[in-house]
């Protein structure tokens, strides 16, 4: 409970589990395990059936009234969301009531301007979008299609110095070859937010399937405004303003706000990820890996945040690097699979660098810790993505 928090006076005390479900005299039945419903973390708030508007789950338990305004709010903007979209021809069909939606009856290579404006509507409402049956866009058209959200990078958004193993389409150093097959069993198995290693790392990707495998190979994707929406209000206070070292190979490369604002929506996302992100800055670096166990496992251990997308060959994702992180599941071995991504980056200097806004309206952006040159040196075999 919020009085029981607050009384704590060690910040570490926060993250023992809760005394309720401590065994006498013996660890805590959960230890260990900080994740989904059988949760004992303090970190934990209340699951919120409604996290898509923000709701505070655990007031909702208590206050009728306010529930009733909630579930009043969660009809309505799935009404609005529907009615608004009647005149553009596009059909949205929720993957998950949170995050994720497949959005028919647009043609990739020649979409509307009304199209277009809704689908931007659509992810940033929905955090990721997909598309079915778009196999006959050429990589012109797909690098078009980006070009109507947003300004497209490289391989790595602005880090422009590939490593030796990045693959790219030989006349179109734009379009990332992520190809995979029996003899080079390659995919993105972990969890991430891409490039979070640099100081401006791309807003999204949009990643097309040039063969989708039989079965296997889907992506997952997870909601970073619910992570953070799901923590307990005292921790969420230690955690504003405080920033995580992310690099590669385990090198400090850049400091990121852990809690990090959506430069379009304003909503705060977790902004922390077990690939890239080495530490939070300023904690003993115990603790600092004790949190981070502590947050990935509530972050991925919570189904109700993330959404699995099935590919076929033809289908494309859309995703919001601000908003969520995704998984390519590595279980299609020895299939092949074909996928070819256009990455996104904001034209706008100010947001396209990551921050956190406080209360005061004031941002606090990223900082880089390593020269432009080392930033734009591979690091050995590490993950860059
Ligand atoms: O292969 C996938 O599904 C996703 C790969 C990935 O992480 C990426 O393109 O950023
Ligand atoms: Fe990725």
């Amino acid at each position: 409970m919020a009085g029981d928090i607050g009384r704590q006076t060690c910040m570490s005390d926060i993250f023992e589990p809760r005394d309720m479900n401590r065994l006498q005299g013996r660890q805590a039945r959960t230890d260990g395990w900080v994740g989904g419903r059988a949760d004992t973390w303090l970190g934990h708030y209340q699951e919120t059936p409604a996290s898509r508007v923000g709701a505070d789950g655990r007031r909702m338990v208590g206050d009728p009234e306010y529930a009733a305004d909630v579930a009043e709010q969660v009809r309505e903007s799935d009404e609005t969301f529907a009615a608004r979209l009647a005149d553009s021809g596009l059909r949205v069909e929720p993957l998950t009531p949170g995050i994720g939606a497949v959005i028919h009856g647009i043609d990739l290579a020649r979409p509307t301007d009304t199209q277009v404006d809704h689908v931007r509507e659509i992810f940033l409402a929905r955090k990721v979008v997909f598309f079915r049956d778009q196999g006959h866009i050429s990589s012109d058209e797909q690098m078009a299609f980006a070009k109507r959200f947003a300004d497209i990078g490289l391989a790595y958004g602005r880090q422009h110095k590939l490593a030796e193993t990045t693959q790219t389409l030989d006349d179109q150093p734009e379009v990332l070859k992520l190809y995979s097959n029996e003899k080079r069993p390659f995919s993105a198995s972990n969890w991430h937010s891409d490039v979070s290693w640099s100081d401006r790392p791309p807003l999204g990707s949009l990643l097309l399937s040039r063969k989708a495998p039989p079965v296997g190979g889907d992506t997952m994707f997870a909601d970073s405004y619910a992570h953070w929406d799901a923590l307990n209000p005292v921790l969420k206070e230690f955690l504003e303003g405080k920033r995580a070292l992310h690099g590669r190979g385990g090198r400090d490369e850049v400091a990121h706000p852990v809690c990090r604002t959506h430069p379009v929506t304003g909503r705060m996302a977790l902004y922390v990820n077990p690939t890239f992100t080495n530490s939070i800055e300023g904690m003993d670096e115990a603790d600092s890996a004790r949190l981070l166990a502590q947050l990935y496992a509530k972050m991925y251990s919570t189904p109700e945040y993330m959404c699995r997308y099935r590919w076929y060959t033809g289908s494309v994702a859309m995703w919001d690097n601000r908003a969520c992180q995704h998984y390519a599941v590595g279980d299609f071995w020895p299939h092949e699979r074909k996928m070819e991504r256009v990455t996104l980056v904001d034209p706008d200097p100010e947001d396209e660098l990551p921050f956190w806004q406080d209360a005061s309206g004031e941002r606090h952006y990223s900082e880089r810790l390593v020269t432009e040159t080392e930033m734009a040196t591979p690091v050995g075999a590490a993950r860059m993505d």
